[in-house]
């Protein structure tokens, strides 16, 4: 598809330079429609013009003009006309309309009157005062713009997943509170449990949409309105991120849903699976597809065949309905998901937690109340071991106490959860652990985990990590790349190699649920899953509200399509217990 996506991309360059040359609206409007339906189309146009030359004039909105750059592209791998254009303005204007705020007026206004001709230039004028008295650029105007810059530098990056969810559900909450609402949910990357976030994406169906509309403007934490109408509000919240709300009918609630949760190239396959059983898919519904009508089936009053849910969408196309997580073209479509997924609500163990014997702030009493509430059967406490001071971690003397403090404490709690004495200890650079076998041997759970020299060549980290996992007395390896979302690149080991070796040797790798973690990530799972290595999905808490990290461990997991059956945490008590027993 990489055709359509480039010529998607040159329509889209053509409409915005004619647009900040004042070229005419319909004009400029008709090439935005071409790039969008070049974006949609589940067939490679190339493939089209070879196959079937008269079908490309066939697709709505492509007039004669359009099906001649089409040829025009594959033919030369160019535009003649997109290439003029360029040449007709400064080649760093047009990237002044990712500005938000920044409208096409606006950016002629900026470029004729005003001198801009790159964000560069914009940004020292902005800061020298001298777009002053420009007409329709007043001092608001101009500050925004100010703003929006200053945003879009410090938001390049994306938020992670941790940070988002708590903003979306905040946002539901509120617009759950909105007269009429019937349905509501999270779209988008996060709804798929992605580790970063672009912006958050909201679905609705309601009673009266513009009142909707107006909660969304008014919720408590918005900062700025970008758009809002009818159909889309989007607005920045004062920590920077964007919520994005949709409403829509709710009979084509599932298809508006299911298309707006992406991935893009999940949406892809769907619609060319659509297509070979001659229906058409779109966030309306899957309707009949009439190649003869150039006007898009809602418009021209036809039934959906599905549209009501995701469910009868993905029926419709004899398919089985695909977990948000895992709708990003990885085969979902080609072989069905494991149907025991891995749940939050399965999650039945906390196998890596950390006490004020370390750098825990909850004592180990406090920590197991806390899985009981949780509905736990079993919790390891696992403070740091020796190597690391900062985190107040144990002599083998303090160790030696501290177990036996957690062994009271098991007994007392021993007829409601099992409470394993453990540590977390360090993997040190030359894959020896920081603790001797015979102290470790005394203990019943080992999490083994690298927490410095966190910049060694892959090979060495393979090896490293190769060597704690053939540690007969490990159970787990935490962490074990040591990354941090956004921050910290870690370790890059060979986890096929690493997979292979734990499932040999039934030893669990790690996803830590911990939003700056999420390690192993989410392709690693799916690696780990792939050789049979038994997981371990936990929240490394070290206080109470840590454990409400467990989803997006589950999340990850799920994208790595983690079924229960590998996932030791999610096994009853007896069958994980059996497991940790082996292991001594
Ligand atoms: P993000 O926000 O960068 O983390 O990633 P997403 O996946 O949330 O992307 P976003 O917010 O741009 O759009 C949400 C979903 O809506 C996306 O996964 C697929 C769908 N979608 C949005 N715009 C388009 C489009 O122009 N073409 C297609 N095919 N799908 C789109
Ligand atoms: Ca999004
Ligand atoms: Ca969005
Ligand atoms: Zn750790």
């Amino acid at each position: 598809m990489s055709t359509n996506h480039e010529l998607a991309r040159i329509f889209t360059q053509i409409a915005d330079i004619l647009d900040i040359t004042g070229a005419n609206a319909f004009r400029v409007n008709a090439h935005r429609k071409v790039a969008r339906t070049l974006e949609e189309l589940g067939e490679d146009v190339g493939a089209i013009a070879r196959t079937r030359p008269d079908a490309l004039g066939e697709i709505e909105g492509f007039g004669k003009a359009t099906v001649e750059k089409i040829h025009e592209y594959l033919r030369s791998g160019t535009v003649a006309e997109r290439d003029e254009l360029l040449g007709q303005v400064p080649p760093g204007l047009p990237a002044l309309l990712q500005v938000p705020g920044l409208g096409p007026k606006r950016v002629r206004t900026l470029w004729k009157d005003g001198g801009v001709d790159s964000v560069e230039t914009l940004k020292a004028k902005l800061a020298d005062g001298s777009l002053g008295g420009l007409s329709g650029m007043g001092e608001k105007t101009l500050k925004g713009i100010a703003e929006s810059l200053a945003f879009l530098e410090q938001s390049r990056g994306r938020v992670r997943l941790g940070e988002a969810m708590p903003v979306a559900l905040a946002f539901m909450e509120h617009l759950r509170g909105v007269p009429g609402v019937r349905r509501i949910d999270v779209a988008g990357s996060l709804r798929r449990g992605r580790e970063t976030i672009g912006d958050i994406d909201l679905v609705a169906s309601a009673a009266d949409p513009a009142a909707l509309h107006a909660a969304m403007r008014a919720a408590p934490g918005v900062a700025k309105v970008l758009v809002s109408g009818e159909t889309k509000t989007s607005v920045r919240t004062d920590f920077g991120m964007q919520v994005d709300l949709r409403t829509v009918d709710d009979a084509q609630f599932g298809a508006a849903i299911l298309y707006f949760t992406g991935s893009k190239e999940h949406n892809v396959r769907l619609r060319e699976r659509a297509q070979r059983k001659g229906l058409r898919l779109n966030e309306y519904g899957l309707f009949p597809d009439d190649p003869a009508e150039k006007a898009a089936p809602q418009e021209r009053g036809v039934a959906p065949v599905a549209a009501r849910t995701e469910e009868d969408v993905y029926a419709a196309l004899d398919l089985w309905w695909v977990p948000p997580e895992l709708r990003e073209d990885h085969g979902e479509l080609e072989r069905r998901p494991p149907a025991d997924l891995v749940t939050v609500a399965a999650i039945k163990a906390e196998l890596h937690c950390h006490t004020t014997a370390s750098d825990g702030t909850l004592s180990i009493a406090g920590m197991v109340e806390e899985a009981l509430r949780r509905g736990f059967h079993t919790i390891a406490i696992t403070d740091h071991s020796r190597g690391q001071a900062q985190a107040n971690g144990l002599s083998i003397e303090r160790l030696r106490e501290h177990a036996a403090a957690v062994r009271d404490v098991a007994r007392t709690y021993a007829d409601r959860i099992a409470v394993l004495a453990g540590s977390e200890v360090d993997i040190l650079a030359d894959g020896t652990l920081d603790y001797p076998d015979d102290v470790l041997a005394e203990l019943d759970w080992v999490v083994a985990s690298p927490h410095s020299a966190l910049r060694a060549a892959p090979e060495a980290a393979t090896e490293r990590l190769l060597a704690a996992i053939r540690h007969p007395l490990v159970h787990v390896i935490g962490h074990p790349t040591g990354r941090i979302v956004n921050a910290r690149e870690g370790l890059s080991p060979d986890i096929a190699l690493l997979a292979r070796e734990a499932a040999a040797r039934k030893v669990a790798l790690e996803v830590n649920a911990n939003t700056m973690r999420l390690d192993l990530r989410d392709s690693h799972v799916r690696v780990a899953v792939d050789a049979g290595c038994l997981v371990s999905i936990n929240t490394d808490a070290h206080g109470a509200g840590d454990f409400d990290q467990l989803p997006y461990g589950v999340a990850t997991a799920r994208r790595g399509w983690l079924g229960r059956d590998l996932c030791v945490n999610a096994w009853d008590r007896e069958a994980l217990l059996r497991w940790v027993r082996s292991k001594r």
